[in-house]
């Protein structure tokens, strides 16, 4: 491979500084403009009716903490439609999967916000449509600003699991065998995120393919 990467599990790779900062910094503010407009930034309450430690905003489709399912509008907040999925977006997560010899046509990208005290507990993501679950069509995951200390199990949830650290810029993509691993994220490490993206905190994009029909 002509890039450096690691592969952590079978079709779980590791892209380390995968974008430059440049395109870092256009992801980063790309998001924020999102995040700080009218179909912006929320914090989504789930099933048990607990908060969620990040803010959350999808692309092209919403992801229901309640239902646990996908629909076009905001159901579990607002009501409002997604906003789109803006096609510079996909384009950096297809440039990811075609790196490690993958393909994804992505449809949502679900963008997490994590603050200083931000975190996510292992989970499994399996909101997807079934087909693309078996055949282990890919997610990949952006990560932009502060280091995470990101989680990676088996497909049970006592299985043992990987730290690895999310550094900005980092790509990762979760697919083929990988794709149902249990996951999450044990902590944000403040200030450790490139100065240069004026960015505080760290951003998380997850672009997905399949979301599961109404
Ligand atoms: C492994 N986000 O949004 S990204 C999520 O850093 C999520 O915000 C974390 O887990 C974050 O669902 C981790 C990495 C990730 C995403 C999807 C996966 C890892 C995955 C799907 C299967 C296995
Ligand atoms: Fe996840």
């Amino acid at each position: 491979m002509s890039i450096p990467c690691t592969e952590v599990y079978p079709g779980a790779v590791h892209l380390p500084r995968f974008l430059s900062l440049g395109e870092q910094r256009e992801l980063a503010e790309r998001c924020q403009d999102i995040g700080n407009g009218p179909t912006g930034w929320y914090v989504p309450t789930v099933r048990g009716g607990g908060q969620m430690r990040v803010r959350m905003v999808c692309l092209g489709c919403h992801w229901n903490a309640r239902t646990y399912r996908y629909e076009a509008r905001r159901g579990d907040h607002d009501g409002r439609p997604a906003p789109p999925l803006p096609p510079q977006l996909s384009a950096v997560a297809v440039r990811m999967a075609e790196a490690v010899g993958m393909r994804l046509s992505p449809d949502v990208c679900i963008v997490n916000y994590y603050g200083a005290a931000g975190k996510m507990g292992l989970h499994q993501d399996k909101d997807e449509r079934p087909d693309t679950l078996v055949s282990g069509v890919p997610i990949v995951s952006v990560s932009l600003g502060d280091t995470a200390k990101f989680i990676i199990g088996g497909l049970t949830r006592k299985d043992a699991k990987t730290m690895v650290p999310l550094a900005s810029g980092d790509g990762f993509v979760f697919g083929g065998p990988s794709r149902l691993r249990f996951h999450g994220v044990a902590a944000v490490l403040p200030h450790t995120g490139p100065p240069e993206l004026g960015l505080e905190g760290r951003l998380n994009l997850t672009f997905r393919e399949g979301p599961s029909p109404p």
